[in-house]
């Protein structure tokens, strides 16, 4: 080592040829070996630290020893993570691109890291500049399409295709200004239109702000290429956290802003204008003020001035089916003993704050539809321009409000949109009737039973504001002159509490006779209020569990089940029959792989004296991601052990409720996760080191529509563990499409021209985070065209994973002449050659997705369209052309390169 007075200076040391200092390269070899021994040894942090030295002291190595020093880093960086040492895992990937900060595989490395803890801006910022290293490099293109998603939410494209949205705000800014608000603050500025509005209004002074790192950004960049780069200051801050003088030098007299969810206050509004008021805007306008004065205003104003909820009671199978528990069996599984299952969405009078108090939805695009069973009701009216009740809302009292039912039907939810009053003459609503694209907050009815409604019913709703949420509650339905309450805690219905022999059934809990217009009671519906008063007695609380809705759709769905049931019950029999003979004929070991574990011949008898009981047993592994009830159906099974992936304690705890109501003994029901060792949790393994897994469930279809990540692998892997006649389930998925025409899906994934933003030019730096994949969606109700019948694009063979083609060329014929503009796409999941469930039926808990095509494809009715479909990992993308030979004589043809 060269002692610390002749050690070279920084600046110097690149200039020196390493070959001039025989001390230095001693070291560079010898860490160089030292780093490759650590690496064999598996000792990756050391590695690390040595190739750092090395490629630090002698950067001419880099080329050579690239691929090992990243194998180390993220190596090393697994171990980091796993043991929790974060700040020390981002050091190590910052020395990385110090030494290569043009890795695309390095960045993009650091970017999932970054995006799994939850910097989903930091990470985009990776991803981003991997993709522009190397444009073809497709694990940063689909992790970049994956945070794209996140950061700028596809309701973006939606406002900003929305010409009249716009147009209003646009009028009432102008008006605004012209009455003398020169100095402006756009709160939550997104891509910075709003402000742009203003400073075109001749506003004096613009300034904007937003929280979003990626938004704000883009804002810069849009505000610098429309030329108002001087004229507007974007500040990267919540606006909560500004002051005067320190961000903008005076208070304004107007600020502007669409921070605004589907529920009105999810986006923090009340508590942006509380700060606003009273630190950021001129003071609130006095009715005697001249509004039309042309002088600069000395007051303060915001737009919107202020809005009116609206609410209604709806009956939705959609909504029912992903909110509470509809069926009491699946499968030949009793759910009685689940107890009570319900969705992570909860806004009754005691839900805990961990709880969504709503959900969202577009009800004009709900599949199966949805029927008002009130009349729309006004929930509420609050006026921005008025601190104090802004101040007031979470104080003020809870609003009971009483509503004719008007329509027969079960309630599922209560429904809420709002208008918004931009000033004293125009509003934008954003009701589910409206020709808008918003979506309308769902609070969900979370009692147990279904609540039939009636019209001459009066639904007791209870509106408040806690938390600045606004809250919607039924509380309760006043029949005939009694109060049945809908607490799922008062057991309400002829039922004991703790069970459930019909959830789906139609009738009322609530007395059953019609209700009469006259005020005397028969004595029928006498008896049935009686008997109503007397259960609206408080139960003992049941069981309750959370699942997301996703998971409860999925156990409401009795043809999954049952198709698992039947193609399960296939291969056990037919694997315990196999079994069966080969001892009847001698024994034989199952796995065939293990003789240490087969007994000599010689020594029958001997052996089956010492028989291990477990040596019969059919081993079953779901590896699905979730609530699963796979394993207790598999159990029910004779001489099955089942394994469960289920990992929350209070899920477990329902798998085993529901084992030991179903005859199933404990013995037979595992939690593998909670036994996997802590560095190694997920990996597929052998259920004990002889045996061989008889069947594994993997999970191939995320709930949006995709195919999992690492299905392949996960999928070679398992058929590897497989003991012979065993099964991965599914054995096969196939992947359907079909060429639409669809307007909607364009406006969703681009800003379509200039057009629609005012005459800003928007649309290129918005557009490039346009993601060419739509998720979650439902083609059932999806406004479309349909330009050819449903085609085969892909098949994927999980039994023989490593057979699989990454590219298929698929001919497809129009039907209808059009504009393709994209291809929704769903699966068929065999589980075995006669059983399939398919994730576009009608209770299917998943959702479809949809390439669009970039650019669209003029076709006439009978053309030829070639569809290249390239699958790479999980992740699909498709290009389409019209295909100039003369395909119609023959079948669509087909063209694979294998993986
Ligand atoms: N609403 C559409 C648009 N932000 C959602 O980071 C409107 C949806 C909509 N920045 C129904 C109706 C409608 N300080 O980029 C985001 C966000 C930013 C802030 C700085 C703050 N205090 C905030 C708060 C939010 O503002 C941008 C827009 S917020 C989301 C708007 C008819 N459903």
């Amino acid at each position: 080592m060269p002692n610390a007075s002749t050690r070279p200076k920084r600046g110097r040391r690149t200039r020196r040829q390493p070959r001039e200092d025989p001390a230095r390269n001693e070291l560079v070899s010898r860490s160089l070996e030292s780093a490759q021994q650590c690496l064999f040894n598996q000792d990756y942090g050391t590695a690390f630290v040595h190739y750092l030295l090395v490629l630090n002291l002698a950067p001419m190595l880099k080329d050579f020893a690239r691929e090992s020093f990243r194998f180390t880093l993220f190596k090393w960086a697994d171990e980091l993570d796993s043991v929790g040492r974060v700040q020390d895992l981002f050091n190590c990937f910052e020395q990385a691109l110090e030494l290569f900060p043009a890795d695309e595989v390095i960045l993009n490395s650091m970017g999932e890291h970054l995006f799994r803890m939850g910097f989903r801006d930091e990470a985009a910022g990776h991803f981003h500049k991997a993709l522009k290293l190397k444009p073809d490099y497709p694990e940063a293109r689909e992790n970049f399409y994956r945070v794209a998603n996140w950061l700028v939410e596809r309701w973006h494209f939606l406002m900003l295709n929305d010409r009249g949205r716009n147009q209003k705000y646009q009028q009432a800014i102008q008006k605004a200004v012209e009455r003398g608000c020169n100095t402006v603050l756009d709160i939550g500025t997104g891509t910075g239109i709003l402000g742009m509005c203003a400073k075109k209004a001749g506003a004096a002074e613009v300034f904007a702000c937003e929280l979003s790192k990626t938004m704000y950004e883009l804002a810069c960049e849009v505000v610098t290429a429309n030329g108002m780069k001087g004229g507007i200051k974007i500040l990267h801050k919540k606006s909560m956290d500004m002051e005067v003088p320190k961000d903008i030098p005076h208070r304004v007299s107007l600020v502007v802003t669409e921070t605004v969810d589907a529920g009105l206050f999810g986006e923090g509004i009340i508590e942006s204008l509380i700060h606003a008021w009273h630190h950021l805007l001129l003071p609130p306008q006095q009715i005697s003020d001249d509004i039309m004065s042309l002088e600069p205003s000395k007051t303060g104003r915001v737009i919107p001035a202020g809005a009116t909820v609206f609410g209604m009671a709806v009956e939705s199978v959609e909504i029912r089916r992903h909110h509470r528990l509809c069926v009491s069996e699946v499968g030949g599984l009793s759910l009685g003993a689940a107890g009570q299952l319900h969705s992570p969405v909860s806004c009754t009078a005691d839900a805990d704050d961990s709880l969504e108090p709503y959900t969202t939805e577009r009800l004009s695009r709900i599949p199966g539809g949805y029927t008002a069973l009130t009349e729309p009701f006004r929930a509420m009216d609050i006026d921005f321009n008025n601190v104090t009740e802004l101040e007031g809302l979470s104080s003020r009292e809870t609003q009971r409000l009483h509503l004719p039912v008007t329509q027969e039907g079960n309630l599922d939810a209560l429904a809420v949109w709002f208008q918004l009053h931009l000033d004293q003459e125009s509003s934008l609503s954003t009701g589910p009737q409206e020709d808008t694209c918003w979506e309308q907050a769902i609070y969900p009815i979370q009692n147990p039973n279904s609540v039939a409604l009636r019209p001459g019913d009066q639904l007791v709703v209870d509106v408040s504001c806690r938390d600045a949420f606004l809250r919607l509650c039924s509380i309760s339905v006043v029949r005939d002159g009694h109060e049945i309450r809908l607490d799922p805690h008062l057991s309400v219905g002829t039922q004991q509490p703790g069970t459930n022999p019909n959830p789906t059934a139609t009738a009322a809990p609530a007395p059953t006779p019609a209700a009469t217009p006259t005020p005397t009671p028969t004595p029928e519906s006498e008896l049935c209020s009686a008997l109503a008063g007397l259960q609206t007695h408080q139960s003992p609380p049941r069981e309750t569990c959370v699942l997301e809705c996703s998971e409860i759709a999925l156990l409401n769905n009795r043809h999954y089940h049952q198709s698992f049931n039947q193609a399960l019950d296939t291969l056990l029999t037919g694997l315990a029959l196999a079994k069966e003979n080969s001892s009847a004929i001698g024994p034989v070991n199952p796995t065939t792989a293990t003789s240490t574990t087969t007994p000599s011949p010689s020594s029958t008898a001997a052996a089956a004296a010492a028989k291990d009981p477990n040596d019969d047993l059919l081993y079953f592994l779901d590896v699905s991601e979730g609530f699963s009830l796979l394993p207790l159906m598999a159990a029910r099974h004779g001489h099955v052990k089942a394994y469960s992936s289920v990992e929350k304690s209070q899920h477990q705890d329902v798998l085993r409720r529901l084992a030991g109501a179903n005859g199933v003994h404990e013995k037979r029901l595992e939690f593998w996760l909670n036994q996997a060792n802590e560095k190694d949790p997920a990996v597929l393994k052998r259920p004990s080191r002889e045996k061989l897994w008889s069947a594994i469930v993997l999970d191939c279809v995320e709930t949006c529509g995709l195919i999992r990540q690492r299905l392949m692998e996960k999928a070679s892997l398992a058929s590897c563990l497989l003991e012979e006649g065993g099964r991965v389930f599914p054995e096969r998925i196939v992947l359907y499409g079909m060429l639409v025409e669809s307007d909607t899906l364009l406006l969703e994934s681009a800003v379509q021209g200039q057009e629609p933003t005012l005459g800003f030019n928007i649309a290129p730096f918005i557009n490039q985070f346009t993601v060419p994949v739509h998720v979650f969606l439902d083609f059932s109700t999806l406004d479309c065209r349909h330009l050819s019948e449903s085609v085969e694009l892909f098949v994927l063979d999980l039994m023989k994973a490593s057979a699989n083609y990454t590219n298929r060329e698929v001919k497809v014929r129009a039907t209808s002449s059009g504009r393709v503009t994209a291809v929704p796409f769903w699966y068929q999941i065999h589980l075995d050659p006669e059983v399939s469930v398919s994730t576009l039926s009608q209770d299917s808990h998943w959702k479809q997705a949809a390439v669009v095509l970039q650019p669209s494809l003029e076709v006439r009715a009978g053309d030829w369209v070639c569809l290249a479909v390239q699958l790479h990992k999980s992740s699909i993308s498709m290009s389409a052309r019209i295909d100039s030979e003369d395909a119609s004589a023959g079948l669509p043809a087909v063209a694979m390169t294998t993986s």
